[in-house]
């Protein structure tokens, strides 16, 4: 037994509680429980079956909890978990996903309404007949019925670090088949796209055969779909779908290219490839006049054929990309290597897991060359968010262990919050003696544009805020971004030069492509953070990187691609 699976059947357990109205704190016990199996390193079981070891030695584990791990590791199941799952029918976790309805929500339709399904609560929905339920309202029920919505649009797809880390696990695998040359990711995940439908890999080299019986053979693989003489799809049991198609030397660049996509680029650059009298597919560049083969073993070659420089994966989306490269305007993108900073992270003095120090030495190994600490403020309580006096106490901590680290800063920060009429939730007395502020909304997000404009625009009006963290407040795959007018705040922040944050956490990836593209236009800088929770968030950077290398950005637009002190500079507040 993983103990993902554990937390998997705690985490159904908790929810199912949540919508039965049973004791919040026996709910609490099982969520604080998933928080401490998710900090583990070692599995469960293994703690289990050492006779000199305790479960109920590992913190949020008191004997209740250790007994069911107990069970679960013996029988595979939870008795507590199968009675509720009896209970309601199995759309009931589904319908906690669905913003607007909640627990609550969720078991007043099971009172009122007998539904099996999320079409049947969409029905209700739009017969109006939600709008009558206690505490519901027409307001709410349109809200239930636009979350539905995003709800499929969503459903059976993945964040990028979930594809990410699959897709790394099975390049490796299928590199250990015989003959194997060449493993490389294709699709959405090349193009570092936010979410991941399936993966779609290509292998070169080996016998067919061989690499579909090795890939057949992957411990993950839960289901064959597809079997084909150049393409197997399988499905894992992560629930994800992956295609691997084996391919031949001579046309993998061609395939790259047409796997990678977009659908859209795609179809331009066939449009492109017509007009100068090419055939473009995915087994090469041919001349129409004689089906002569012109390119297709490298990718740089079918673009190099076609008078394009060579466009990275992740602008291949048809929003101008193909004309930049023709006329050699194509912007030389951002790398990873160029970031010296991360400026957005939570240490133990709020939600965070780790110390300052840890952060900091985790940072220093994975090259950077400083990091601000931003804690919470006050006003999420539920983070132990911190007051004046801690923040004032936290700035002496940080400059201690900066003082024990060779050429390394650590700068003094906060992530203040934006209360609803703008103000920011700690004194400008203490704001002031912090080397950066960043601010951000966690709260009332669900006012009306304007309001959320004019409660963005005085928060800047506060001349010690520097960068707006998660500027839209999206959830990937789970909440839309809130409303307000970006071309204002835009136009506001280049004014009063404050910074934008590409926050790097998979399920954020905020500002996303297009918002970053408009900031970049109107001159606006950007900062890519990680706003880690722990030091191995540290890893998310890349993925930030990759939105920002979708908005076109290059070095210079990013302002922790600066050292230290020149970043202090360029962060100074205009007006
Ligand atoms: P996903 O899987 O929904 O996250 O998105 P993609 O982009 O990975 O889409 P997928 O897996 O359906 O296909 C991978 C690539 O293959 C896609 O980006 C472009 C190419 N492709 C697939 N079907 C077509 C097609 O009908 N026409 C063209 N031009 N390209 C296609
Ligand atoms: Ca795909
Ligand atoms: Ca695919
Ligand atoms: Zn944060």
């Amino acid at each position: 037994m993983e103990n993902k699976e554990i937390i998997q059947i705690f985490s159904e357990t908790a929810d199912l509680m949540e919508i039965a109205g049973q004791d919040a704190f026996r709910i609490r016990s099982y969520r604080n429980a998933i928080q401490a199996i998710e900090n583990l390193t070692e599995r469960l079981e293994d703690i289990l079956s050492d006779a000199e070891r305790k479960l109920t030695d590992i913190p949020s584990i008191g004997k209740g909890m250790a007994a069911h791990i107990g069970e679960i590791c013996q029988s595979g199941q939870l008795s507590v978990h199968q009675e509720l799952r009896s209970r309601y029918p199995p759309v009931a976790l589904k319908l906690l996903q669905i913003q607007g309805l909640g627990p609550k929500g969720t078991a007043l339709l099971f009172q009122h309404f007998r539904v099996q399904s999320l079409e049947d609560v969409e029905q209700l929905a739009r017969k109006g007949k939600l709008r009558d339920l206690p505490r519901m309202g027409e307001k709410l029920e349109q809200k239930i019925l636009k979350s539905i919505e995003a709800y499929k649009r969503s459903a059976g797809r993945y964040l990028i670090d979930v594809a990410d880390g699959l897709a790394a696990e099975l390049r490796e695998y299928l590199a250990q088949s015989r003959g194997v040359k060449k493993v490389t990711s294709a699709g959405s995940l090349r193009r570092g796209c936010e979410s991941i439908g399936d993966l779609d890999l290509l292998v070169t080299g080996g016998s067919r055969k061989q690499t579909a019986d090795h890939l057949l053979k992957f411990p993950k693989v839960a289901e064959v779909i597809a079997s084909g003489e150049n393409k197997v799809s399988v499905k894992l049991k992560e629930g994800i779908q992956v295609d691997v198609r084996m391919l031949a030397p001579e046309s993998y660049g061609a395939a790259m290219q047409y796997f990678t996509g977009s659908k859209a680029h795609n179809v331009a650059l066939r449009d492109r490839a017509k007009r100068m009298g090419y055939k473009l597919s995915e087994y090469g560049l041919f001349r129409i006049s004689d089906d002569r083969k012109v390119a297709g073993r490298t990718e740089e070659e079918v673009y190099q054929a076609l008078d394009l420089s060579y466009i990275e994966p992740e602008l291949r989306e048809n929003t101008g990309e193909i004309d930049a490269a023709a006329a050699g305007k194509l912007p030389r993108l951002l790398r990873q290597e160029d970031i010296r900073g991360d400026l957005h992270m939570h240490t133990t003095a709020t939600d965070g897991r780790c110390s300052i120090l840890e952060m900091a030495q985790a940072a220093q190994q994975r090259n950077l060359e400083y990091i601000a600490i931003t804690d919470h403020s006050q006003a999420l309580a539920m983070a132990n968010g911190m007051n004046e006096k801690r923040v004032l106490a936290q700035i002496k901590e940080i400059r201690k262990a900066e003082s024990r680290l060779e050429g390394f800063r650590i700068f003094a920060g906060t992530e203040v919050d934006i209360h609803r009429d703008g103000r920011l939730d700690l004194d400008n007395e203490v704001l002031a003696q912090l080397d950066v502020v960043v601010a951000s909304v966690h709260s009332l997000m669900n006012i009306s544009a304007e309001q959320m404009t004019d409660r963005l625009l005085a928060a800047f009006e506060n001349p010690y805020l520097n960068i707006l963290a998660h500027p839209t407040g999206r959830l990937v795959l789970r909440r839309e971004a809130f409303g307000f007018d970006l071309e204002k705040i835009v136009a506001e922040a280049r004014r009063r030069n404050i910074a934008m944050e590409v926050n790097s956490f998979p399920d954020r990836l905020d500002l996303r492509e297009n918002h970053i593209r408009l900031c970049k236009q109107r001159g606006v800088k950007l900062v890519i953070s990680t706003d880690s929770h722990h030091t191995k968030h540290l890893s998310h950077l890349k993925y930030g990187v990759l939105m920002a290398r979708r908005g076109w950005l290059e070095k210079r637009d990013v302002l922790n691609t600066l050292p230290a002190a020149k970043f202090q500079q360029a962060i100074k507040r205009r007006c």
